[in-house]
């Protein structure tokens, strides 16, 4: 008669719906053990339910750190239930077996995102018994169901209603269940202690932590399916910081986008506006102003706006939001507010994405890696931080940049380090005047700068524009080409074989060239 009576152990931290389910099961006729604490919740609520202790007939103990690490509750769970040698050992030493584990964990993850946690507790935080009870249990899934999701509560109560016992189906997938929870729980744990323990960035083994934020309508097509997960921990995430206030749910491309616009505004502390197409910028301007900044940044390329993503490193006022809804098609404007009348204007527009984001400057990154999905593997590598930060700059041609060539160059070196490479920037007045980008060589990014330009700016307005390389010139080429656009001042890495036929060549026009020895690749 015994035989056929079901037993589940429950030990859960968090209660929510725990005696609704326990009663489920006990007029199913299933037998219920519980640790201490479950077991006061749920005898409180009228249930019949035996205390683990009684089972291993040991007491709880060393503050609740030894509770269920008891072979008569283990070997209840790992016996194999077609294996006579093991069902007679059972019966050997009065040994049940248990037929159901329902197990959540200690808050090991609230614990650690907790500002003031100490180490001390986050290591109390660390379940030891919950996530033995549950591999047991999700390893001998043949004979045993493992609830670890109390979302799964009903599924398994509907099938023991039904059939009297859960399908070998149901119990495999709870077990897979278990085994990616207690590797996240496990990861966390890893993660939290590789940081606190200083242990070497590019360990020998890595296990990553994210969290889903969503699922996506669909990838970089729309017939590619996608989903948007968090770094679990990083507080000052960006994309995951940003608050939306109008418009669609963000896509796979806004996403990608914005991070690359937030990227580069990241570089700029005074009034600055940009405007990205496909994660490169396509104008941008500082300015005393956001509005100037706007103009600067729109009237760079008016063209390549359209659809674009347009970032603000200032509150967007009526004036600014005025001029954005003259583009026909904009996808996000992201800023740190708007004011109260440029949210009317641009709040009209259905298909506007209006995005907030505080103290975009604030949220530099300073030790975050960036990591690149390659076939097979993953490429990682610290992030590529700051623009001229530990340069020694050589001024390399007769003539010196001026102040004024000075702040350009570097207001150029900023865009073109956020551009896929290769790529050419010029710049002028501290606005983006040209900008060639993905080129395969250098002098055709050159030209592509140029070319755009004398296209939306004019040929004149390139006398005395300056021009950020974000790699070295292979050949005089660049420097003939930006001469004869009438560009006097250039940047670059330096490095190159040939650097001296540059360098001749900006003597030989009067040009100035500044080397900062380091490269900004961004492929
Ligand atoms: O401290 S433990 O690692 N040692 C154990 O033996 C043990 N057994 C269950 N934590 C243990 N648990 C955990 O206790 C469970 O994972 C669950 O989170 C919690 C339930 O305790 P209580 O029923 O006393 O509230």
């Amino acid at each position: 008669e015994m035989e056929n009576v079901m037993r589940a152990l429950i030990s859960v931290y968090d209660k929510a719906g725990i005696t609704e389910f326990a009663k489920k099961l006990e007029i199913l006729g299933v037998q219920i053990i519980s640790t201490r604490g479950t077991f006061s919740v749920l005898e409180s609520a009228g249930i019949k339910v035996t205390e683990v202790s009684e089972i291993t007939g040991f007491p709880e103990c060393l503050e609740g750190r030894v509770k269920t690490l008891h072979p008569k509750i283990h070997a209840g769970i790992l016996a194999r239930r077609d294996a006579t040698e093991h069902m007679d050992f059972l019966s050997e030493n009065s040994i049940d077996t248990i037929d159901i584990v329902v197990v959540n964990l200690y808050p090991f993850k609230q614990t650690i995102l907790r500002e003031d946690a100490t180490l001390a507790e986050a290591i109390e935080n660390i379940d030891i018994g919950g996530p033995t009870m549950l591999r047991s249990a999700a390893k001998n899934y043949g004979d045993v169901s493992v609830i670890v999701d109390p979302d799964d509560y009903p599924a398994v109560l509907e099938e023991l209603k039904i059939n009297g016992k859960v399908s070998i189906e149901t119990n495999f997938r709870l077990a897979a269940k278990v085994f990616i929870h207690t590797s996240h729980y496990d990861a966390l744990i890893a993660g939290y202690l590789k940081n606190k323990a200083e242990i070497a960035d590019f360990p020998q083994t890595l296990t990553l932590t994210y969290e889903k934020v969503q699922d996506l309508r669909y990838g970089e097509n729309p017939h590619q399916t996608a989903a948007f997960y968090k770094e679990i921990g990083n507080v000052g995430g960006c994309m995951t910081g940003i608050k939306q206030l109008h418009g669609m749910e963000l896509s796979f491309n806004n996403i990608n986008d914005a991070h690359g616009a937030l990227e580069l505004m990241k570089e700029f502390d005074e009034p600055t506006f940009i405007a990205c197409k496909h994660a490169n910028p396509c104008g941008v301007g500082s300015a005393d102003n956001i509005y100037d900044a706007f103009m600067k940044a729109y009237s760079a390329d008016p063209v390549s706006i359209f659809g674009g993503v347009l970032i603000a490193n200032r509150e967007i006022d009526e004036p600014t939001a005025q001029e954005i809804n003259k583009i026909s098609l904009v996808e996000i404007v992201l800023a740190p507010s708007f004011d109260e009348k440029a949210l009317e204007i641009l709040m009209k527009k259905k298909n506007i994405r209006l995005l907030t984001l505080e103290g975009i400057s604030d949220k530099r990154s300073k030790n975050e890696v960036d990591i690149k999905k390659v076939s097979g593997g993953l490429l990682i590598q610290k992030i590529d931080i700051g623009v001229y930060d530990d340069c020694d700059l050589k001024f390399v041609t007769e003539r010196r940049p001026n102040e004024k060539e000075l702040v350009d160059l570097l207001f150029s070196m900023k865009i073109v380090k956020h551009t896929k490479s290769n790529s050419i920037v010029i710049g002028k007045d501290k606005q983006s005047v040209g900008i060639g980008i993905g080129q395969m060589n250098r002098i055709s990014a050159c030209r592509q700068a140029i070319g755009f330009g004398e296209a939306y700016l004019g040929q004149s307005f390139l006398k005395s524009a300056v021009l950020a390389s974000d790699a070295f010139f292979p050949f005089p080429d660049c420097v003939e080409a930006a001469n004869e656009a009438g560009i006097t001042a250039i940047v670059q890495p330096g490095g190159s074989k040939k650097d001296q036929a540059s360098i001749d060549a900006c003597n030989k026009f009067g040009m100035a060239m500044v080397f900062t020895g380091k490269r900004h690749f961004r492929h």
